[in-house]
C-alpha cells in the first residue's frame, strides 16, 4: 500500500524551496479576519498578504472564517491550516504552499466566536469574500430585511449572516473598547466600499444603534481567475507539490489588487506584493465590472446554450472574439472613464488573452451561476449609462438575452441547463406566467423588480431589443447567432 503524505507542518521539509510558505506558519500573529474561505480568497487576499507579511513584516496574520459549510474548514485543519495555489498556464504548473492563515472558525456553528473575534482589538481587519448575494442588497442598494434578518440583527436569533454578523461584530467590538477597524469588501460589487457601509449602517439601524467614529470601508478592485477545484487539479497541485493536499486552489497567473488606502486600524504592507494603494479606486472597480466580469458573463451564458463546457471553448466559437470586441468599444468603452493610461480596448485584449487560458478548466456553468445578483453590477449600469445616453446598446442587450435564454434552463441541444441562483423560484414563477415565445420570456424577466430597476423595466427601446435577440437564439441557437451577428 502507497501511503501518499499529505500537506502539513511536518511535510514542510519535504517541499523544494520554491514551494515553501514565504512565512513559517503558525508565527505570524492574526490581524484579519476575513469571511469567507473559498477558493477566491486562498488564491488572492492570502497570497497577497504572506508575501507583504514576508517583504515587510507585521502581525497581520489571517483567521479564515467559514459562513456556512465545514468542508474546507476541516480539510485546513487537518493540515495544520496549510493549503498550496497551483498556477496553471504559465509554462508548466508552479504550486506554492500558504502559511498566513493563523486560525480559523465557523460562523453557523459559533456565531458568538466570531462576533467576539471581531471584538478583539489584535483584528484590525475584517475582510469578505463571501459573493454578491450574501449581502442580501435589492436593486435600490438597500438591505433586503426579513424577519429571519431582522431577529438576527436584534439579538433574537444568532447572528448566522454576513449583516448580522458584520453588525453585532461591531456592537461587540464598541462594547469592548471600539478599537479602530477597517471593514473591506473584496467581492466584485459596484462601489463595493460605500455600498457596504451603507448595508451596516441599516443593519445597525435595525439592532437600534449607529455606526461609530472608527470604522472604514475602502473599496477595493480583486482580480484572478480563481476555477473550481477539479479531481485533475488535485492531482496535479499533489504532482507539482511532492506531497497531497487536500485543498489545494487553481488560479491564472495574472493576478491584480488596488486597494483604497483609508485604514484606521493599519494594513499589511500590501504594495510589497505589487498591490496598487490609491485614493480613488471608482475607475478601476467600474472598468474591471464592465469590461471583464461582463464579458466573462457573456462567455458563460452564450457558450451554455452553444453547449460549450469551459470558458476558453465559448471564446472559440466562430465569431465570438469579433463580438466581444464590437461589445467592449461600441457598449462598454463609452460608458467607463478608465484609470490614466488605460484603455478599455487595452485592457480587454488582456482579458481575452486570460479567457483564452486552457489550462484552467474554468467552466461556464460556474461564472453563469447568481446571474441575478452578478448582472446589475458587471451589465445592467453599461446598459443604464448608454440608454441615458441615448444609444442603443446592442451588444449588452444580446449578453441580457443570453441570461434570459439560459433561464429557461435548456442549451440549444436541449440538454438541462442548471439555474443556481437565489432568485431560481422567482424566476420560473415569472416565466410560468407568460407564454414561452420572445416576448414572453423578455416580459417575464424585466418584470422581476428586485433585479431590474423601473428605469431599466418601462425602457421600450430596450425591450424592442431584448426581443428580437431572444427571437434570434431562439431560431437559430446561440453559435449561429453569435457567427452572424459577428459577420
Ligand atoms: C467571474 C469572476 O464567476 C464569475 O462571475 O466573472 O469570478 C471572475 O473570474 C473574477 O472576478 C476575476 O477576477
Amino acid at each position: 500500500m502507497t501511503v501518499t503524505t499529505m500537506l502539513g507542518l511536518a511535510a514542510l521539509p519535504r517541499l523544494a524551496a520554491q514551494c515553501r510558505p514565504a512565512v513559517p506558519p503558525g508565527d505570524v500573529r492574526p490581524g484579519i479576519l476575513h469571511l469567507g474561505l473559498g477558493a477566491f480568497h486562498r488564491a488572492h487576499q492570502a497570497v497577497y498578504t504572506e508575501t507583504a507579511v514576508a517583504a515587510a513584516g507585521g502581525d497581520w496574520g489571517i483567521v479564515g472564517v467559514a459562513p456556512r459549510s465545514r468542508d474546507v474548514l476541516d480539510r485546513l485543519r487537518a493540515q495544520d491550516r496549510l493549503y498550496s495555489v497551483l498556477t496553471l498556464g504559465d509554462g508548466g504548473d508552479h504550486a506554492r504552499a500558504v502559511g498566513i492563515l493563523s486560525g480559523l472558525a465557523h460562523a453557523a456553528g459559533d456565531p458568538y466566536g466570531v462576533l467576539a473575534a471581531i471584538a478583539d482589538p489584535g483584528i484590525r481587519i475584517v475582510s469578505l469574500t463571501v459573493t454578491e448575494k450574501a449581502y442580501r442588497l435589492g436593486p435600490d442598494g438597500r438591505l433586503l430585511l426579513d424577519d429571519e434578518l431582522r431577529a438576527q440583527l436584534t439579538g433574537a436569533a444568532p447572528p448566522v449572516s454576513v449583516p448580522a454578523l458584520l453588525a453585532r461584530g461591531l456592537l461587540a467590538r464598541r462594547a469592548a473598547g471600539g478599537a479602530p477597524l477597517t471593514v473591506l469588501c473584496c467581492d466584485n460589487l459596484q462601489s463595493n466600499g460605500p455600498r457596504i457601509r451603507g448595508l451596516v449602517e441599516q443593519a445597525l439601524e435595525v439592532a437600534g444603534a449607529g455606526l461609530g467614529p472608527d470604522v472604514a470601508f475602502p473599496a477595493t478592485m480583486v482580480d484572478r481567475i480563481v476555477p473550481a477545484t477539479s479531481a485533475d487539479h488535485v492531482r496535479r497541485a499533489a504532482a507539482a507539490l511532492g506531497v497531497g493536499d487536500r485543498v489545494p486552489v487553481v488560479a491564472e497567473p495574472f493576478h491584480q489588487w488596488v486597494i483604497e488606502d483609508r485604514f484606521p486600524g493599519g494594513r499589511p504592507d500590501w504594495a510589497a506584493a505589487g498591490a496598487i494603494l490609491t485614493t480613488d479606486v471608482a475607475p478601476w472597480e467600474t472598468l474591471k465590472l464592465r469590461a471583464l466580469n461582463s464579458v466573462h458573463s457573456a462567455c458563460a451564458y452564450l457558450g451554455a446554450l452553444a453547449g460549450r463546457e469551459m470558458i476558453s471553448d465559448a471564446l472559440e466559437l466562430p465569431g465570438m472574439g469579433v463580438l466581444l470586441r464590437r461589445f467592449l468599444a461600441e457598449d462598454i468603452a463609452p460608458s467607463v472613464t478608465p484609470p490614466p493610461g488605460v484603455t478599455v480596448t487595452g485592457y480587454g485584449e488582456t482579458v481575452l488573452n486570460r479567457f483564452a487560458n486552457r489550462e484552467l478548466g474554468h467552466r461556464t456553468h460556474q461564472v453563469a451561476m447568481d446571474g441575478t445578483q452578478k448582472l446589475p453590477h458587471r451589465l445592467l449600469g453599461t446598459i443604464a449609462d448608454r440608454r441615458r445616453a441615448g444609444a442603443v446598446p446592442v451588444w449588452a442587450a444580446l449578453v441580457l438575452a443570453g441570461w434570459m435564454r439560459f433561464a429557461r434552463g435548456y442549451a440549444d441541444d436541449g440538454a438541462a441547463l442548471p439555474l443556481d441562483d437565489p432568485l431560481a423560484g422567482r424566476i420560473r414563477a415569472a416565466l410560468a406566467g407568460q407564454p414561452d415565445t420572445p416576448r414572453g420570456l423578455v416580459d417575464a424577466l424585466l418584470g422581476v423588480h428586485e433585479v431590474f430597476p423601473a428605469e431599466l423595466a418601462a425602457d421600450a427601446a430596450l425591450r424592442t431589443e431584448l426581443i428580437r435577440w431572444s427571437g434570434e437564439l431562439a431560431r437559430h441557437g446561440a453559435a449561429a447567432t453569435v457567427a452572424a451577428a459577428a459577420r
